[in-house]
């Protein structure tokens, strides 16, 4: 087709598509490699199975956390955003296209050698890189290369966005790009901590240039960066739930100016907070320790404003179908949609989630879950349900519309059953780690029986119910290779898959002036930030200053 009719149906165009398609490739890999990863673990971990003695549990571990956590969100969340911007955007311009492809190749290629690294048992070092644990450096500058990478394709993303505002003066800027640049500028300000702390530290350090590294110091502008990176996995699921799903179940989202003050609020508020990660660490004053905590119970409002939108959608669109009783419009709610039912699963891990996330946010009740493995439980019903189902059912009408196929109605029956394997193994496989998280057991942690200790022996039961739990999982994602794979390569009819974006109740309403008012935007940030960080990094800086030595316990 050609591409200005597609643009006129709201179609991303086939050059576009091949960007996105490129991100969605990676995606996929990264899926089944950190899936089997996940498996070895729950496995090992129920004292069953072994690993050979050429690969360690914490080298596998290392590869779940990166190629999960890190490869597969990013390449879906730039993959998406571009399909997102050129979507609403009227497709990129070759410009702004080429430096789309530039950045994929560099966190493409960085993605590679970094894995060849870990498989190298040369970056044994988990996924949070906590320094004294010492990597080769040539897997740090491939940590740098992937951010540089990243913000390269933010800066095409945002040229459309800015392009788009320029050539529609005075118009509200379509909800899907105004999120895209909330969701960029937050990770460049968020990834300065990160790139400070693996060029400036790291680096020298693992080269040998220094003896030491400041460990309190590259830990603090690790998490400066750290707790932003979950929002960043967040965000594009909450752009799918603001923006796409109204339309996919056929009525009108809540409020544009609602979504739009949210994602405000995210960005002013999920930077400021990464201590709450260090609450148990030495080198921080308990006020600032607290002052993070407030902090934190700030970007919990603009989760709790989501909650509150969708669930006004859902009702009002059970009542359009007819509910009367109180919570009747549940049950019209379109059941056999897969597009609907990923995301909607999703959410409904997100409540148990973000409560998880309230109580490890809380001062005192910290002390009981850090270092447990009920904080593994916790992320896996954050980013480990809410946010990839949500993406999975993105790649729903994603993979087919960039490629031209169809979802057909066996493959979204089998999106439905990859969305209840998924639930299934996932309600076992969490429950059992929050339960024994809360009696101690710890995460980062492969099989030990911790010298017959009685609370320990409690413990196993719950990691066979874990192992199980992972199993159940680890076959729904088989499901949901094989479903991506044909999505990708079923037949082509000529009919282009929509790619649905939601209207609002509130469509009309002038947007609230600030809430696209950059300057303003950047500035209650940075000011945000340096009332937090500042003093506690002055303290580091020349107070807490010992340095570790670099450790390789692999
Ligand atoms: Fe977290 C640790 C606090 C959200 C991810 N978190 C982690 C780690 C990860 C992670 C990966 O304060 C481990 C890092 C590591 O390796 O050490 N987290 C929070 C708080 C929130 C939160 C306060 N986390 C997330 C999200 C993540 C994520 C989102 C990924 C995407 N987290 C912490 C803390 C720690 C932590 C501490 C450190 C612990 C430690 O000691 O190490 C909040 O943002 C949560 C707010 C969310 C809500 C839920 C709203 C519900 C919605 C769904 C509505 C449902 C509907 C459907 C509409 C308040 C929006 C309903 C329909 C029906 C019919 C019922
Ligand atoms: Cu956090």
């Amino acid at each position: 087709m050609a591409n200005t009719v597609r643009e006129k149906i709201g179609v991303v165009n086939a050059k576009d598509s091949k960007l996105v398609l490129a991100h969605m490739i990676f995606v996929i890999i990264a899926l089944a490699l950190g899936g089997t990863a996940g498996l070895i673990q729950v496995l090992e971990r129920s004292g069953y199975f072994e690993l050979p003695s050429w690969i360690s549990y914490y080298q596998v571990l290392t590869l779940h956390g990166v190629v999960l956590a890190l490869v597969l969100t990013t390449f879906f969340i730039m993959g998406f955003q571009f399909a997102a911007i050129s979507r609403v955007c009227g497709g990129l311009t070759n410009t702004e296209r080429r430096i789309g492809w530039i950045g994929f190749f560099m966190y493409a290629t960085a993605t590679v050698v970094a894995a060849i690294m870990i498989l190298l048992n040369e970056a044994t070092v988990l996924y949070t890189f906590y320094a004294p644990l010492q990597a080769h450096v040539i897997y740090y500058i491939a940590l740098a290369v992937l951010v540089v990478g990243t913000w390269v394709s933010a800066t095409a993303q945002l040229m459309s966005y800015f392009r788009w505002k320029r050539q529609h003066k005075g118009q509200k800027s379509p909800l899907l790009s105004y999120m895209v640049a909330i969701n960029n500028v937050m990770w460049y300000i968020c990834t300065i901590g990160v790139a400070t702390s693996v060029l400036f530290m790291l680096i020298p350090w693992s080269v040998g240039w220094v003896e030491t590294v400041n460990v309190s110091l590259s830990r603090t502008l690790f998490w400066y960066f750290g707790h932003a990176l979950v929002y960043f996995w967040l965000l594009p699921a909450y752009m799918v739930w603001y923006a796409v799903l109204p339309k996919v179940i056929g009525t009108l989202g809540f409020s544009d100016n609602l979504a739009r003050m949210s994602f405000m609020l995210f960005l002013f508020f999920s930077i400021p907070v990464g201590i709450h990660h260090q609450l148990t660490e030495p080198g921080i004053d308990a006020f600032w320790k607290s002052v993070q905590i407030v902090l934190t119970f700030m970007v919990v409002i603009p989760s709790l404003m989501t909650a509150f939108s969708m669930f006004a959608v859902f009702e009002t669109y059970g009542r359009q179908q007819g509910a009367k009783g109180l919570v009747d419009w549940f049950k019209k709610l379109p059941w056999t949609d897969s597009r609907f039912v990923l995301p909607f699963i999703g959410m409904l891990f997100f409540i148990p989630g973000g409560i998880g996330g309230i109580i490890n946010a809380s001062g005192q009740m910290n002390q009981m879950v850090h270092n447990t493995i009920w904080i593994v439980g916790h992320f896996h019903i954050t980013v480990g349900t809410p946010v990839v189902l949500t993406y999975f059912g993105a790649m729903m009408f994603l993979l087919p519309h960039i490629t031209g196929r169809q979802l057909t109605p066996a493959l979204n029956k089998m999106g439905l059953f990859f969305a209840y394997t998924w639930a299934l193994g996932m309600t076992i496989m969490s429950a059992a780690m929050h339960f024994i998280g809360l009696t101690g057991a710890p995460r980062r942690s492969n099989f030990s029986e911790y010298g017959g200790h009685p609370i320990a022996e409690t413990w196993q039961t719950y990691q066979i119910v874990q192992a199980v739990g992972g199993t159940f999982l680890f076959i729904g994602i088989m499901i949901g290779i094989v479903l991506f794979i044909r999505l990708m390569t079923s037949e082509k009819t000529g009919i282009v898959e929509e790619f649905p974006v939601a209207t609002f109740m509130d469509e009309n309403a002038p947007v609230t002036r600030f809430v696209e008012n950059w300057k303003f935007l950047v500035l209650v940030t940075v000011f945000l930030v340096l009332v937090a960080y500042t003093v506690p990094i002055y303290q580091m800086l020349t107070e807490y200053t010992v340095g570790a030595k670099g450790f390789k316990l692999w």
